[in-house]
């Protein structure tokens, strides 16, 4: 658990060192030279040097932090910041968003601020209502008890910082924080959330990877937090609440957020939740145990703009409770046992409201079946995953209209006929497109002129198995941006045309097995030796050119490329 979580680590830290080598490190500079006159109190600065004495700090990121003349003023240093009245540190960061990493790209690979201790001697800064240490390793150390005598604090992060020990009940005295984050730490299981409804000026919280599976009555103690706008608990093994009539009664109204994500939560959620249905904006419960069919309740939450209900048990083809969802951006019910009629389905979902404000619908993975209706009304839509479903018939061409269309997955059905460019018509904004079926479900033929420039750039196409006719798709050189291309068992009886070569250039995936394409390569040494086919993944065997290969490119951390496998035949 602990080493997944430093590789996942590792891994956005590198993702983020790009990003701050692009940006120049330009957010830090600022940061640094604002409030000049500040002058710092000298107590505080001897416990943010004791405090930094507890840290390791490899990449050397806290060098501004030193006890040297020219660094005596603590209110400059990174992360810190101070009242400019009083000259209080009222602010420590250390977060990487304040981070300065742009120094250390090339000779520290990442950014690896550790903790030994968290200092006592941080209680001096009696004044500070800003704390996060996010990410901050301390190698499963206890909490530190004084935080709970930082009663000023109003905002405190100490998430993924894998402190350890019995769950830290003492934040309940800081009686005026307004965000929370204690998420993903090693601690002990909860006893209980008794020391919750203390923080009544809480407007966030998150607990998410803390075990709270022993605490039933965790609803209640979240109604009593009158100002709570966001919950997160993910991972929580949160148990269904049993509710008690008591929990309706003075509950807050204030909830908009809730991301339940990954819990043991039955269909009684929902009844919890419709306490909240004039502020829920935002609701995940995907990764749970709902089933039956979709709860009418849900109506009745009418300020939804984004539900995600996947990864569950639902079942059913009548989701009538949603025909009152008006604000509906996104819904995603995908991974369900939903079954009957897709168009039915669709029919009394847009029926009355939400047909000009969803954005992106996912009704993949389920049970679905019949033809796939026109679907134009959805005016806004974006984002329409219908894959792995048992819908069969053709594709309408009314499809072509959905001009904001920049994702359609329809792989994995049973879809039949003819693809012409009518379908594509104004989807001048689609980047990934997939009809593809892996074991012939859909058999789609392709046809498209040979001249014919698409309206859109691509990203992905995903064509195997559709048949596109003899000839190499020429179209496919209009696209710039593509990077994963699958036309394999397309029909295609033609020769490997000159520019295929450069169609690869800065692609990371190229599937063309199982055609009729021949022709002999120039000098594939040549070809390869170019530093743009770094990542590319390319098949093109079952086919009748002279050389038969199957090329994996990979990129060690050494930067040093190998073949994995090339096969002559
Ligand atoms: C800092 O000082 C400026 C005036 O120089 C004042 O307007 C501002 O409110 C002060 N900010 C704080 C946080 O005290
Ligand atoms: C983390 O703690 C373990 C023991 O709990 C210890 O073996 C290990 O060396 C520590 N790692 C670091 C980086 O301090
Ligand atoms: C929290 O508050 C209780 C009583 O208000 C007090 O006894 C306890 O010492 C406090 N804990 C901390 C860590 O400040
Ligand atoms: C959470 O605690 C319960 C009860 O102690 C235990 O059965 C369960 O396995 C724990 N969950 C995780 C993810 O460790
Ligand atoms: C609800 O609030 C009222 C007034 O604020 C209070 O008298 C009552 O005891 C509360 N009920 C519950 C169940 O907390
Ligand atoms: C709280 O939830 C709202 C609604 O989903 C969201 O817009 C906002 O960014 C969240 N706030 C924080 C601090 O995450
Ligand atoms: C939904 O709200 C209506 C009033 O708008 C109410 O009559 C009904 O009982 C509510 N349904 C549920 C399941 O809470
Ligand atoms: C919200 O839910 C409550 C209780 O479940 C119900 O009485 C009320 O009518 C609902 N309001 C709306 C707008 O649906
Ligand atoms: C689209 O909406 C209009 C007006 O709401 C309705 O008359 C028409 O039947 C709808 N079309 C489809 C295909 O659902
Ligand atoms: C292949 O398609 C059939 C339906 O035609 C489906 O039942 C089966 O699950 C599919 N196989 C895989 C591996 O997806
Ligand atoms: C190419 O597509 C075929 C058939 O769809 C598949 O079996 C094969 O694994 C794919 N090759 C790669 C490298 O993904
Ligand atoms: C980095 C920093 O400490 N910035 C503060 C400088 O002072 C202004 C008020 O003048 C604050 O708003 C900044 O947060």
């Amino acid at each position: 658990m602990q080493s997944h979580r430093m590789c996942l680590k590792l891994l956005l830290a590198f993702a983020l060192l790009l990003l701050q080598c692009v940006q120049g490190g330009e957010v830090s500079r600022k940061h640094r030279d604002a409030n000049v006159t500040g002058r710092c109190i000298e107590k505080e600065r001897q416990a943010l040097l004791a405090f930094k004495r507890g840290l390791v700090d490899e990449s050397d990121v806290l060098s501004s932090w030193g006890s040297e003349i020219q660094k005596q003023d603590c209110c400059r240093w990174i992360g810190v910041s101070c009242s400019n009245q009083t000259g209080h540190v009222l602010q420590l960061d250390l977060s990487y968003k304040v981070m300065d990493l742009s120094y250390k790209v090339m000779d520290k690979p990442y950014y690896s601020l550790e903790g030994k201790m968290i200092s006592p001697k941080l209680i001096e800064l009696q004044y500070l209502h800003h704390l996060d240490l996010h990410w901050i390793n301390f190698n499963g150390s206890q909490f530190p008890n004084f935080i709970g005598s930082l009663s000023n604090l109003r905002y405190l992060d100490l998430s993924d910082t894998l402190l350890g020990g019995k769950f830290p009940s003492q934040v309940g005295n800081l009686t005026n924080l307004q965000h929370l984050d204690l998420s993903f730490n090693d601690f002990t299981n909860v006893e209980n959330l008794d020391w919750l409804p203390l923080l009544s000026s809480l407007r966030y919280l998150d607990l998410s990877g803390t075990n709270l599976s022993n605490v039933f009555d965790w609803p209640e103690a979240i109604n009593k937090l009158p100002e709570l706008t966001n919950l997160t608990l993910w991972q929580c093994d949160l148990p269904s609440p049993i509710l008690s009539p008591l929990s309706y009664i003075n509950s807050s109204k204030s909830l908009a957020s809730v991301d339940l994500y990954f819990n043991h939560l039955s269909t009684s959620i929902f009844l919890w939740l419709s306490n909240y249905n004039t502020s829920l904006v935002y609701l995940d419960l995907t990764y749970n145990f709902l089933a039956d069919s979709i709860p009418d309740v849900l109506g009745n939450m009418s300020t939804l703009t984004h539900l995600d209900l996947s990864n569950n048990q639902l079942e059913g083809g009548d989701p009538h409770s949603f025909s009152r969802l008006c604000s509906l951006q996104a819904l995603d019910l995908s991974s369900n046992i939903l079954s009957g009629q897709l168009s039915k389905f669709v029919q009394i979902l847009f029926s009355t409201c939400a047909q000009n404000s969803l954005e992106i619908l996912d009704l993949s993975s389920n049970h679905l079946a019949g033809s796939l209706p026109d679907l134009t009304n959805l005016s806004s839509l974006e984002v329409l995953r219908l894959n792995n479903n048992k819908l069969s018939g053709g594709i309408p061409e009314s499809i072509g209209g959905m001009s904001k269309l920049n994702t359609i997955a329809f792989h994995m059905n049973s879809l039949e006929g003819v693809i012409s460019e009518t379908h594509f018509s104004t989807l001048s904004k689609l980047q990934d497109l997939d009809l593809s079926s892996q074991n012939s479900s859909n058999s789609l033929v392709l046809d498209i002129h040979a001249d014919w420039i698409p309206p859109f750039q691509l990203y992905s196409i995903k064509l195997g198995s559709c048949k596109m006719g003899l000839h190499f798709p020429k179209w496919l050189q209009t696209q710039k941006q593509i990077i994963d291309v699958d036309i394999s068992d397309a029909g295609i009886s033609d020769i490997l045309p000159s520019w295929f070569w450069s169609l690869c250039r800065n692609m990371q995936s190229m599937n063309l097995t199982g055609n009729q394409i021949r022709g002999s390569f120039p000098d594939l040494t040549l070809e390869f030796s170019d530093a743009s086919f770094n990542n590319l993944r390319l098949d093109l065997s079952s086919n009748k050119l002279e050389v038969q290969l199957l090329v994996y490119y990979l990129l060690t951390s050494q930067e040093i490329m190998f073949l994995e496998k090339f096969q002559i035949a």
